[in-house]
C-alpha cells in the first residue's frame, strides 16, 4: 500500500520498506508489502524482532526472497498496488474509494505517470477500471505531485549538480543543500526522472547524503540492468530502477557507483 510507515489493519499490520519499523503490538499477521526481504522493513535488522506466525508478503520485485508463508510475488506486476487490485478482484472484495484513491497513487507513483516501461495493458486496464468506477484522476494527481516552494527551491539546486559523461548522469543532493532551502528529504522523492528524461542519459544516478550513509537511486533507459548493479553493493529493485544504501560519504559513493556503472556499459558495448 502506499504508505510510508507502519498501518494498522483490522487483524493485523501491512507494512512498507525502508526501515521504518520499529517495533510493533503482537500479532498474529503480518502483511509486507513492496519489499523484496523482511530486513527492508526494520531500523535495525538484528534487533530481535518478535515475528508474527503468519507473513504474507506482496512484491513486485526481482530480488523478492520469498520470506512469507504466502507469497504473492509478480516481477511483471508495475507496483505491489497492481498486485492488491487483482488480490482485491480474485476475492471480490469491494473496492472503496480510500482504496481506488491508494491504489491508483501506487500505480500512478511507480509508472512515473504510465510512462516507464513498466506499464503494461493490465496496469492501463486496472487504472482505467478505477477511473471508471471510484476516482477522479487529475485530483488524485495533483496531491501525488503538489510542491512545497522549499521542496522546489531544492529541485533548482539539485538540478544545478546535473553533469553529464558518456549516457551517464548523475546528480547529488547534500544535507546543508536540504537545510539552505529549508526542505525536507522527502522533497526528493522525483527529483530523478527530471535526471532520466534528459536525451543523452541511458543511466540515471542520484545520490542522497544521509548522516552515515549515502541513498542511492539508479535508473536506466533498458540498456544496463541497475538491479544487478545495485546488488553488489547490498541494493536492489529492478532492472530499469533500482536503490543502493551505500556505508559511505557521498563523494566516496559517486566515485565507486560512477566506476561499476561505467563497467556494466563497456561490458555491454563489447
Ligand atoms: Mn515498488
Amino acid at each position: 500500500m502506499y504508505c510510508n510507515s507502519a498501518v494498522p489493519v483490522k487483524y493485523g499490520f501491512i507494512v512498507r520498506n525502508w526501515n521504518f519499523v520499529q517495533k510493533w503490538p503482537s500479532s498474529d499477521l503480518l502483511i509486507v508489502v513492496d519489499s523484496a526481504s523482511l530486513d527492508r522493513i526494520f531500523c535495525d535488522p538484528d534487533g530481535g524482532y518478535e515475528l508474527p506466525a503468519m507473513i504474507i508478503n506482496i512484491d513486485h520485485h526481482k530480488s523478492n526472497v520469498r520470506f512469507g508463508a504466502m507469497n504473492y510475488n509478480d516481477e511483471n506486476a508495475s507496483s505491489a498496488c497492481e498486485i492488491i487490485y487483482n488480490i482485491y478482484e480474485i476475492l471480490k472484495v469491494k473496492i472503496t474509494r480510500a482504496v481506488a484513491e491508494t491504489l491508483y497513487t501506487g500505480l500512478y507513483s511507480e509508472t512515473g505517470g504510465f510512462v516507464y516501461p513498466n506499464t503494461t495493458s493490465d496496469t492501463l486496464r486496472i487504472a482505467a477500471n478505477l477511473v471508471r468506477q471510484y476516482i477522479k484522476p487529475d485530483l488524485v494527481v495533483k496531491q501525488i505531485n503538489a510542491k512545497t516552494v522549499n521542496g522546489t527551491r531544492l529541485l533548482s539546486k539539485v538540478l544545478a549538480t546535473i553533469e553529464l559523461r558518456n549516457g551517464i548522469g548523475t546528480m547529488y543532493v547534500t544535507k546543508k543543500m536540504i537545510a539552505e532551502c529549508r526542505a525536507n528529504m522527502s522533497d526528493t522523492e522525483n527529483f530523478v526522472s527530471f535526471l532520466m528524461a534528459i536525451n543523452q542519459v541511458k543511466v540515471a544516478i542520484f545520490l542522497r547524503e544521509q548522516n552515515d550513509f549515502t541513498r542511492i537511486s539508479l535508473r536506466s533507459n533498458c540498456q544496463i540492468d541497475v538491479d544487478r548493479v545495485a546488488r553488489k553493493y547490498g541494493g536492489g529493485g529492478h532492472r530499469l530502477a533500482a536503490g543502493i544504501k551505500m556505508q559511505t560519504p557521498l563523494k566516496k559513493a559517486m566515485k565507486a557507483i560512477l566506476l561499476a556503472v561505467r563497467k556494466q556499459l563497456n561490458d555491454i558495448n563489447n
